[in-house]
């Protein structure tokens, strides 16, 4: 069989270096093919003023005793500088680089069942423009990354705004002096916050749009001194058991309290302790009932509000920043972390837009303008809009399986996974940090490795019992999409709209994106099917 190599793996973030050396390490030949000129992921697209990750070290690393060695982070949430850095070094230690094609962005792939591999399409980027090589692997991993596709708003005419517009995530690489500007920033998620208490004091002005408010927690960010990183490096193995024991695989879980059940003084004792700890503690740390209970949830909501109204001094911007009917339950969209966030709308340069009430009727020449008229004129415009998330990053790779018919159009009717792993129809194809896995409630780093792992397993398995081929029986995705929108419904977060069921993308199908039984219960089931030989999958010689 003619074949460049045994896996051909897609993305150089954090799922996909993993894969490379993983797979390498168990006598694999593998390549990884990569769109950006660096490794990094989302944190080399990621160059916004303020990128920056809102999980702390040591538990953002991938759990490797090896890689903690020698790296030391500066700051307990490392900014992008210090996370490109960090996949420079996991370079040097594991020599990844000999084995990836950068500027190179995987356009499409074909199974051939006659050839029983993979034909893939890469579009190389060359001084004289892109040119088009194929490729040819037993397996693929598409290691896309939950927001690889940026989400543009279908705004009126946003062409004939003549001053610059960029998305946080195709933001220019080099760095762009903000002195002076007038900036407005659209959408209030991670990056809008990032970029808004970044730039807040050294802009002319700044307009922040607001469709829905972020319920942002503090950071608590600070500088890691030497004994800290001493203790982590020492006790690092300790503490990687812990995040093998979480729901999140963080250091801390769910407070084994409930909220009901507590007196006032003790919710409000427990609400103040987890807030000052910062960090999303408030969020994922709390009474294991505020994301299962509304009224329990309530609870949460005013507490946040009112420390985060004691924060703005303009009582009608706070307002609309914590307002007094929540839009959504506490902490059913991500929540972020913010440094200041709330203080930046106490200078004067700063204002917010309500869009809900006030939305954006078209943009003009000069800016933008909102129902009530009136026109506001900028410099910049930054469009914080978020990602078609989760599940649009692979949808655009043109990825067709045995029948000829793409991923997407499989999916067109709802997504099908098994595992949030594999696809029917896709033989020898794995996703890592995809659709039905529990990518919204892990990190990264760490997913790559409980994923990655198991793709290690199943490939040697099929290595070892000379196998050509797997795929999933269709009832495996069958009883896995029940299992995952069962779950989702469990809680409170299906009522909210958010990239978490694919609501932010108008006219996307509403389903749980996500697994959302936690990291515990996931690795659980990847165990059972790895000792049951891969019962719930076809194989074939
Ligand atoms: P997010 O979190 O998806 O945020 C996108 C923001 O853009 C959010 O506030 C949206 O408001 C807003 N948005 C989207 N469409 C519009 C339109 N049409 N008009 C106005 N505002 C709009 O993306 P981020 O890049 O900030 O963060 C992505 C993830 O990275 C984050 O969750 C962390 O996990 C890290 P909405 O809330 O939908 O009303």
């Amino acid at each position: 069989m003619e074949l460049d190599y045994d896996s051909i793996i897609i993305g150089g973030g954090f799922g996909g270096i993993f894969h490379l050396h993983h797979l390498r390490k168990l006598g694999f030949s593998a390549h990884l093919f990569e769109a950006g000129a660096k490794l990094g992921g989302i944190w080399y697209w990621n160059c916004y003023p303020g990128a920056r990750v809102d999980t702390e070290v040591p538990v953002y690393q991938i759990p490797e005793l090896e890689l903690n060695a020698e790296f030391d982070w500066k700051e307990k949430y490392p900014g992008r500088e210090a996370l490109r850095d960090y996949f420079e070094h996991i370079d040097k230690v594991w020599g990844l680089k000999k084995d990836i094609s950068f500027n190179s962005r995987v356009t499409g792939a074909q199974w051939d069942n006659e050839k029983l591999r993979w034909d893939v399409k890469i579009a190389q980027m060359q001084l004289n423009g892109p040119t088009e090589i194929i490729r040819h692997s037993k397996s693929i991993i598409l290691c896309t990354g939950f927001a690889s596709k940026p989400y543009y708003p279908p705004f009126a005419d946003p062409k004939k705004f003549k001053g610059l517009m960029y998305h946080t995530s195709a933001w220019p690489q080099e760095s762009m002096s903000m002195k002076g500007k007038r900036v407005a920033v659209i959408g209030t998620g991670a990056s809008g916050v990032q970029v808004v208490q970044t730039i807040a004091h050294e802009v002319k002005s700044m307009t922040v749009y607001q469709r829905t408010p972020n319920y942002a927690l503090p950071m608590g960010n600070n500088e890691l001194p030497q004994e800290r990183l001493d203790y982590y490096r020492e006790k690092y193995p300790e503490l990687v058991e812990k995040m093998n024991t979480t729901y999140a695989g963080f250091l801390y879980d769910f407070h084994p309290g409930e909220c009901m059940k507590a007196t006032p003084e003790e919710r409000e004792a427990l609400f103040e302790e987890l807030y000052h700890k910062g960090g999303l503690h408030f969020w994922l740390g709390t009474y294991q009932d505020i994301l299962k209970n509304l009224e329990a949830n309530n609870f949460a909501y005013e507490f946040w509000r009112r420390k985060t109204q004691e924060r703005v001094h303009d009582k009608e911007k706070a307002e609309k920043l914590a307002p007094a009917n929540p839009p959504h339950p506490y902490g059913t969209k991500r929540v972020s972390l913010e440094m200041n966030y709330f203080e930046a709308f106490n200078q004067e340069n700063v204002d917010v837009v309500a869009l809900k009430e006030n939305p954006i009727d078209t943009f003009t020449e000069k800016g933008i303008r909102t129902a009530d008229g009136e026109e506001r004129e900028f410099d910049l415009i930054v469009l914080a809009t978020g990602f078609d998330a989760i599940s649009g990053g692979i949808v655009q790779i043109d990825v067709r399986g045995e029948d000829g018919r793409s991923i997407g159009e499989k999916w067109s009717d709802g997504i099908r996974t098994h595992l949030g792993m594999a696809s029917r129809n896709f033989p020898n194809m794995f996703i890592i940090y995809g659709p039905q896995a529990p990518t919204a409630f892990a990190t990264g780093a760490y997913s790559a490795q409980v994923q990655g792992r198991w793709v290690g397993d199943c490939l040697s398995y099929l290595r070892d019992n000379e196998y050509s081929k797997i795929q999933p029986k269709v009832e495996a995705e069958e009883e896995w999409n029940e299992h995952v929108n069962e779950v989702a419904q469990a809680g409170l977060f299906s009522e909210t709209e958010s990239w978490y069921f694919g609501t932010n993308i108008p006219g996307k199908r509403k389903e749980a994106l996500n697994y959302m039984g936690g990291m515990q219960m996931y690795k659980q089931k990847l165990r059972e099917n790895r000792e049951n030989g891969y019962a719930s999958f076809d194989l074939e010689k």
